[in-house]
C-alpha cells in the first residue's frame, strides 16, 4: 500500500458521515492501520448490518445521533461526507481547535498515480463521465469510473487496481474541500442555480465548482461550455493553462452545426454526424463535445469514437421514454433536481407538455421556468412539499392542478393530454419527500403509467 502522507499507522481520524464515501474513507483509513471514529447523525441502533460490521472489523469507536466537539477533537483529522455542510458550528470549531478537516478527494489526491479526467457541471455529469469512460476505454486503456456517480475514488486506489485513467464525477460539494486533488483534464458542462439550500449563494456555488480547476500544471486541459454564460465567464477569467470551449460558436475546439460536432484536432477538422443518435439533440450533442475533447486529449482515434456514439445507451431518468399511449409520451425525467434541468426537458419534448413537478425544495427559483413553460405547458400538476412555493413562483404563466400523488398526477395528466403531446415528470426539486431518492421516483412514475396503460387496455376491452 502506497505512503499516504496526509495519514501515519496510529493516527486517529475522525470520518464524519457514514454513508458511502465514509464507508470507503473507513476502509482506507483502517487498511493504513489509522484509528478510527465515526460520527454519524443516526443512532446506533438505526445502523444497517453492513455499517455495522464495518465498525466492528475497524475496531472504531462510534458516536450516533449527532456531532459532539469533545468526540471530534479526539481526532487530528476529520474526513468529512459530501452531503454535510462544511460551514457545520462544531466544524468551526473543530478547525479553530487545530483539527484538519478534508474530504475524500483530498485523502485520495497525494497517492493518485494515474491520469484524472474529472467532470463536474449542474446537470449531465453522470451521462458524460459515464461516456467518457467508454470512450477511453475504446481506446484499449485501463479505466476506472468513479466519484459522485456512485464508487468513490478511494475505492479504486485502495483495491490497488492497475489503472491508466480515473474518470471522476465530481460534486460542488466534494470541491469544496478537496485539497490538492488535481485533474489532468477538468470539464465544466454548465453551471445554473442548484443546492442554494447548502450553498450560500450562487457565487459560492459557481466557485466551488471552479475548484475542479485548482491545483491544474501547465500541461493540464480545462473544458468548457462556451453557450453557458458563467462557463464561459470562468474561461474568461483563465490564463493558464489550455483552455478548450464547446457549443454552437464555429470558433470553438469542439463545435455543433445542426446533427454533426466538428472538433478541431491538431490542425484538422473531425466530423462527428449524430443523425439516428439517441444523443441527438440540444443536451446530448453539448455533452458528446465535451466528451471527443477529453477523449482526443488522450488521442482517442476518432473511428473508436464513432463506434461508441453509436452503441450509447442513455441512462435511465433521464428524458427516458416509458411509454407511448394513445398518442400521448410518458417521459421520465425524475433526475432533473433543479430548473435548469427542467428548461432543458422542455426544450427537447416533442407536443405540448403536461408538466409534473414539486417535491423538496432546494432554494431554486422557480420564476426562472417562466419563459419555458409559457405557451409550452398545457397544464403544470404540482406534487409535494414545494408545491406551494411553485405555484406563487409560477402562477402567472400557466394553469395548476394540485395532485395528492404521483400516481394521481399521472392520471390526471392523462386525462389532460391529447394526441401529440408529452407528459413530462421534470419535477426541479429533490425526491427525499416523498421517495428514497430520484431513481426511486422514476420507478414510480414507471409503475403508474404501466397501471395506467392496463386500466386504459381494460376500458377499451370492455367497450
Ligand atoms: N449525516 C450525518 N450528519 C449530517 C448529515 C448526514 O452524519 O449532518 C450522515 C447520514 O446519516 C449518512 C451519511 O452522512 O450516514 C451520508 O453522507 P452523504 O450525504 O455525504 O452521502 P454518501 O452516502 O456518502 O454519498 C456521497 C454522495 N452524496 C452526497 O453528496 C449527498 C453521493 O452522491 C455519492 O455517490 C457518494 O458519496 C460517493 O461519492 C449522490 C448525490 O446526491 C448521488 N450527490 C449530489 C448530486 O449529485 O446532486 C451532490
Amino acid at each position: 500500500m502506497m505512503k499516504n502522507p496526509l495519514i501515519y499507522g496510529g493516527m486517529k481520524v475522525a470520518v464524519l458521515g457514514l454513508g458511502i464515501s465514509g464507508m470507503a474513507a473507513i476502509r482506507y483509513l483502517h487498511a493504513h492501520g489509522c484509528r478510527i471514529l465515526i460520527s454519524d447523525s443516526r443512532p446506533e441502533s438505526q445502523l444497517k448490518r453492513d455499517e455495522k460490521e464495518l465498525i466492528a472489523k475497524c475496531e472504531a469507536e462510534y458516536e450516533g445521533g449527532g456531532h459532539t466537539l469533545q468526540f471530534l477533537t479526539q481526532a487530528e483529522l476529520i474526513i468529512k461526507s459530501p452531503g454535510i455542510p462544511g460551514e457545520l458550528e462544531v466544524l468551526q470549531k473543530c478547525r479553530e481547535a487545530g483539527v484538519h478537516v478534508a474530504g475524500e478527494l483530498a485523502l485520495a489526491a497525494p497517492v493518485i498515480d494515474f491520469k484524472v479526467v474529472a467532470i463536474t457541471g449542474t446537470n449531465g455529469k453522470t451521462t458524460v463521465t459515464t461516456l467518457v469512460g467508454e470512450l477511453l476505454a475504446a481506446s484499449g486503456r485501463k479505466v476506472n469510473v468513479c466519484g459522485n456517480i456512485g464508487r468513490p475514488l478511494l475505492d479504486c486506489i485502495r483495491e490497488e487496481e492497475e489503472i491508466d485513467v480515473a474518470v471522476v464525477e465530481v460534486s460542488s460539494f466534494q470541491l469544496e474541500d478537496a485539497g490538492n486533488f488535481r485533474a489532468d483534464v477538468g470539464i465544466i458542462l454548465n453551471i445554473t442555480p442548484d443546492h442554494l439550500d447548502r450553498h450560500s449563494s450562487i457565487e459560492d456555488y459557481v466557485q466551488a465548482k471552479a475548484r475542479i480547476f485548482s491545483n491544474q500544471k501547465s500541461e493540464d486541459i480545462a473544458i468548457l461550455c462556451a453557450d453557458d454564460t458563467i462557463c464561459l465567464e470562468l474561461a474568461n477569467q483563465r490564463t493558464s493553462p489550455t483552455t478548450m470551449l464547446f457549443g454552437h460558436n464555429r470558433e470553438n475546439s469542439a463545435y455543433i452545426c445542426e446533427s454533426d460536432i466538428y472538433v478541431r484536432w491538431q490542425r484538422k477538422l473531425e466530423k462527428y454526424d449524430f443523425t439516428g443518435s439517441p444523443l441527438n439533440n440540444h443536451i446530448g450533442l453539448l455533452n458528446s463535445a465535451a466528451a471527443i475533447l477529453a477523449a482526443k486529449h488522450f488521442d482517442v482515434e476518432q473511428h473508436n469514437i464513432e463506434v461508441v456514439l453509436r452503441s450509447f445507451q442513455l441512462l435511465p431518468h433521464r428524458m427516458e421514454l416509458v411509454d407511448v399511449i394513445n398518442g400521448v409520451r410518458y417521459c421520465n425525467d425524475s433526475k432533473a433536481t433543479n430548473t435548469g434541468a427542467v428548461i432543458s426537458a422542455l426544450q427537447q419534448a416533442r407536443g405540448k407538455v403536461i408538466l409534473i413537478a414539486g417535491g423538496r425544495d432546494k432554494g431554486d427559483d422557480y420564476r426562472l421556468l417562466k419563459n419555458s413553460v409559457q405557451g409550452k405547458v398545457k397544464k403544470l400538476l404540482l406534487i409535494g412539499e414545494a408545491a406551494e412555493k411553485i405555484r406563487t413562483d409560477l402562477h402567472d404563466v400557466v394553469a395548476m392542478e394540485d395532485a395528492n400523488s404521483l400516481e394521481d398526477a399521472v392520471n390526471r395528466a392523462s386525462r389532460i393530454a391529447g394526441y401529440g403531446d408529452t407528459v413530462l415528470l421534470s419535477p426541479a426539486c429533490a425526491s427525499f419527500d416523498m421517495f428514497e431518492s430520484y431513481g426511486h421516483r422514476g420507478e414510480v412514475f414507471r409503475q403508474c403509467v404501466s397501471r395506467l396503460r392496463k386500466d386504459l387496455s381494460e376500458i377499451a376491452a370492455n367497450g
